[in-house]
């Protein structure tokens, strides 16, 4: 495969021989043809390749010569060479062998010499390839294989990255710029987004669709920037209260989208797939319709059925583990996966922050949803309906549960973990074989819980380790509610009176 190499960025070309493929980092067919569009594909470009070597080197030494600037000068082919991103699926295939057998298996059944019976030598060779030609449409997975190692990365352990979606155009630049951020390797991640509800006539499928495609061809940071400098022509009246958040907080936030990036940054993923299914959900995504305390229970129950959509549509019998996010995070290591692994816990989740304007006090924890279960809680269960739901940090529902957000300091040491029962959703990593077990987000009331403080609570019940991250921070955006707009608008009547 051919890559470009420009200002020290992989650049990727797509793949134009349409008629035969569509796209380098399509996902494996399983079909026999398959083997020689890849095989055709792989020498095609190693040819291309070295053409490409060849007459660049040419030009380079032209351009030495001339003193001249040629564009196409800025670009260096290279090869994404790591295995996955071909043929898992085709695991000990030679595509060269099978090839031939499009013209039938009896003509091989001749040996070199035109003898009807094969030497013994030809036939074992025979006998070889046709299982492996049998092999090519069968598969065998060894779920044991799948387990999730701690070190994943090392152990090569494939990532399904599960991303829920609804009216979120406007934070995918934000999304897509964390994406490529993570550093555990891009070959061993395949990407599933659900898009569902969404009230913005289809701008959330559009612009994701074009930003999975620019990414998978290695040119999403370019695209992001013309994207972005477009968009931020005229809407300052909506940025107003970054004027009011912690300078500190904004300058992190600045440093954390500047250059550079890590190596691997702009590698496309082994493979993205979007799914599209609406549920009916009726509440608004604003942040005060989706937080009043009356339809948590709705929401959380909707969310649920999406998630497990998600997860029953995109887990392959060769994923490991499981990383769910979602699109509203700002800040988050590149390395998080590696780190929520490290621990070797089965669930595993970091702490989430938001950020406030100084006037609210800089910062909050953000997701009250993990917390290991309470003795109040469970008393206030007793007296609860079988359906009703424990909505976590409303004054309705007093658990005195400690939750993990509150348990942060700034500098205590990021891998102090915490047993939990519940979990929140922002950023879940666990082993896939949990869901081979049939843990799920309930979208019905388990244990007075819905979604993912349940998914947390019945992996625990059927014996799972689930964790939380005391000082591992993520930030999740701050979106201003309804009351703090008002007191920005407040605020700022009274500076202009000054
Ligand atoms: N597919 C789907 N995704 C949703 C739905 N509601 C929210 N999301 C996504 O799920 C994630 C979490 O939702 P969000 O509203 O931010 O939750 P909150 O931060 O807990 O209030 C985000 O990535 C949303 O875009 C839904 O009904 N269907
Ligand atoms: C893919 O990348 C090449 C440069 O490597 C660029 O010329 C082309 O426009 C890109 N295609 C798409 C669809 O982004
Ligand atoms: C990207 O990863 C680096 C290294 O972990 C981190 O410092 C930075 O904040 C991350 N960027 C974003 C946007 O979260
Ligand atoms: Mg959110």
């Amino acid at each position: 495969m051919v890559v470009f190499v420009k200002d020290k960025k992989l650049e990727l070309p797509m793949h134009h021989d349409s008629k035969e493929s569509g796209n380098y980092f399509r996902p494996k067919s399983r079909f026999a043809s398959f083997a020689g569009v890849v095989n055709g594909l792989k020498t095609l470009n190693k040819r291309v390749a070295f053409l490409l070597f060849g007459v660049i080197g040419t030009l380079l030494l032209l351009a030495r010569v001339l003193q001249g600037n040629f564009a196409l000068m800025q670009y260096i082919p290279t090869f994404l060479e790591e295995q996955e991103y071909y043929d898992h699926d085709f695991k000990g295939l030679d595509l060269d062998t099978l090839k031939k057998y499009d013209e039938g298996a009896s003509h091989y059944l001749i040996s070199k010499g035109g003898m009807e019976a094969l030497s013994a030598e030809d036939k074992a060779a025979y006998e070889q390839e046709v299982e492996m030609l049998l092999a090519s449409t069968s598969g065998v997975y060894d779920l044991g294989d799948y387990n999730g190692a701690s070190n994943g990365a090392e152990n090569r352990d494939h990532v399904l990255l599960c991303i829920p979606l609804r009216d979120a155009a406007p934070l995918l630049p934000m999304l897509f710029k964390n994406v490529m951020n993570l550093t555990y390797p891009h070959e061993l991640i395949d990407i599933a987004f659900l898009v569902s509800d969404c009230t913005d006539s289809g701008k959330t499928m559009e612009n994701l669709i074009e930003f999975s495609k620019e990414l998978q061809n290695g040119t999403l940071s370019k695209t992001l920037e013309d994207f972005e400098s477009n968009e931020n022509k005229g809407n300052s009246a909506e940025q107003l209260y970054l004027k009011y958040m912690d300078p500190h907080y904004l300058n992190m936030v600045q440093d954390a989208f500047t250059p550079p990036f890590h190596d691997g940054y702009d590698k496309p993923f082994r493979s993205i797939q979007i799914f599209e299914k609406d549920f009916g959900q009726q509440i608004g995504q604003g942040f005060s319709d989706r937080h009043a305390v009356k339809v948590q229970g709705v929401r959380r129950k909707l969310m649920g059925r999406a998630r497990n959509w998600l997860t029953a549509n995109a887990l392959k019998p060769y994923h490991s583990w499981v990383y769910w996010r979602d699109v509203d995070v700002e800040l988050c290591p590149g390395s998080v996966i590696e780190d929520l692994m490290s621990h070797d816990y089965d669930v595993i989740v970091p702490n989430v922050w938001r950020p406030l304007p100084s006037f609210l006090g800089g910062a909050q924890a953000y997701d009250l949803n993990s917390w290991p279960e309470s003795n109040e809680a469970m008393k206030l269960a007793k007296t609860l309906d079988e359906d009703d739901v424990i909505v976590e940090g409303y004054a309705e529902y007093p658990t005195w549960r400690v939750h993990l957000g509150y348990l942060r300091k700034e500098n205590g040491n990021p891998q102090d973990l915490l047993d939990l029962d519940g979990v929140g959703g922002v950023s879940i990593l666990a082993r896939a074989h949990l869901f081979r077990k049939g843990i799920h987000f309930p979208a019905f009331t388990f244990e007075n819980h819905a979604e993912t403080e349940a998914f947390g609570k019945m992996a625990k019940k059927m014996g799972f380790r689930v964790g939380g991250l005391m000082h591992y921070t993520l930030w999740h955006i701050y979106e201003p509610s309804d009351d703090d707009l008002r007191e920005i608008a407040k605020l700022e009547r009274e500076s202009r009176r000054n």
